[in-house]
């Protein structure tokens, strides 16, 4: 027998070597509250990936089946918030301590960019439903690249809406709120890893970092709150100019045109993920996140198109 015979794929994954019948089998490290591991755990179901074919490693939290859970956890008092991604074991697997992070026996290192996970996983089979995420026409790469580099840019970093605020009472609303509970517990456990390693570079800076926001949040007394606000205001009209790009960058049914592509798949997650930060329960309701830009851009509106990419989310 020659050895193309011996490598065929397999329903359970694809076998690698030719002496020894080797199946991969994949790791996906994630984390329910966070967009950018839904956008792997969409590819694996776009593509067809079984139970049995991927393990799905919750770092840090426990395992949600729906939106539903998913609100519990972002609102529960956060004594469950372990930051594991910072625990030296995860690090070596994904230096930015970011999920998701997609692990296999025959790649040489985890893949640690959800751009590249999700790529990964489109050429890894044939999609179950229509064409491959992968547009074929060269230009239509070309939106969904611009599209999902939107997504991920500064501009539209949804961290504004989860931490950003605009004035005194927010800053207090803030202060009780879930999301101060998990900054004290991301401080709680890097002041344990940096203490561990004090030459650790990494936790040196993660230390300072979160531990600047941790004491600005606690009510350090030399918190300058007005230039927060102000900083706020500004993050506010890069993310209103954000979405004013992606309304007229995105064409429809899908986001670049008729079918699904990769573009989806980033910016439905994403979408969610902003709709939720805000306390938004129903996926097709925009009013809260119209409402919270127009504080500081008075006549923002949300365009048509949004919308729609957002209810692939759903189906
Ligand atoms: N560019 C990275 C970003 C991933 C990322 O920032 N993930 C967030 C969750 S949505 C995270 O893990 N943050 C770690 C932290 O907050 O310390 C990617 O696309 O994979």
């Amino acid at each position: 027998m020659d050895s193309a015979q011996k490598v065929r794929p397999l329903n359970a994954g694809v076998l690698i070597g030719v002496d020894k019948l080797i199946y991969w089998q994949l790791t996906v490290f994630s984390w329910i509250g966070s967009q950018w591991a839904g956008v792997a755990h969409l590819g694996l179901a776009e593509k067809g990936f079984g139970n049995e074919e991927v393990e799905i490693k919750e770092i840090d939290l426990r395992k949600f089946s729906h939106a539903q859970e998913k609100m519990e956890m972002l609102t529960q008092t956060n004594d469950k918030v372990k930051a594991e991604n910072f625990d030296p074991e995860y690090l070596k697997k994904n230096p930015n301590e970011t999920v998701p992070t997609l692990a296999a026996s025959h790649l040489s290192q985890p893949l640690v960019d959800t751009r590249q996970i999700l790529e990964y996983l489109d050429q890894s089979r044939p999609s179950v439903k229509g064409p491959n995420l992968t547009p074929v026409d060269l230009q239509d790469q070309s939106r969904a690249t611009a599209l999902i580099e939107l997504v991920h840019s500064n501009d539209l970093e949804t961290g504004v809406i989860i931490f950003g605020c605009l004035n005194d009472s927010e800053f207090h609303r803030l202060q009780a709120s879930p999301f101060m509970t998990y900054v004290a517990a991301r401080q709680t456990a890097l002041e344990k890893y940096h203490s561990a390693d004090p030459t650790n570079l990494f936790y040196g800076t993660k230390v300072i970092e979160n531990g600047a926001l941790h004491s600005f949040l606690t009510g350090s007394p030399n918190a300058d709150r007005t230039t927060f606000f102000a900083d706020t205001s500004a993050k506010y009209t890069r993310f209103a100019a954000g979405l004013n790009m992606l309304e007229r960058q995105i064409l429809l049914p899908y986001a670049v045109g008729d079918h699904v592509t990769l573009a989806d798949l980033h910016i439905a997650p994403w979408l969610s993920h902003t709709l939720y930060a805000l306390g938004t329960t129903d996926p097709s309701d925009f009013s809260k996140l119209e409402g919270r830009i127009q504080q500081v851009v008075p006549n923002f509106k949300l365009g048509p198109k949004i919308p729609v990419v957002e209810e692939f989310w759903q189906t």
